[in-house]
């Protein structure tokens, strides 16, 4: 299991928050998400061999937002 850090743009309120978790939570091998308003970002939790990042981005662009690949 790993835990990563992602960033994600244009949330604005708690709904976008909610929007983005449920993206998340919907895209194969996750296992937890904590979105953060304040941080513009996603805690997600996921099983690293089933875990694919483009899948998350299109999870979350398909709900309106972005998300970018975690910081170095
Ligand atoms: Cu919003």
């Amino acid at each position: 299991m790993t835990t990563t850090v992602f960033p994600v743009e244009g949330m604005t309120c708690n709904h976008c928050v909610m929007h983005v978790r449920k993206a998340l939570e919907s895209v194969p091998g996750v296992k937890a998400v904590e979105v953060s308003l304040e941080n513009n970002n996603a805690t997600v939790t996921y099983d690293e061999n089933e875990f694919q990042f483009e899948a998350a981005q299109s999870a979350v662009a398909e709900a309106g937002y972005k998300l970018l690949p975690p910081a170095a």
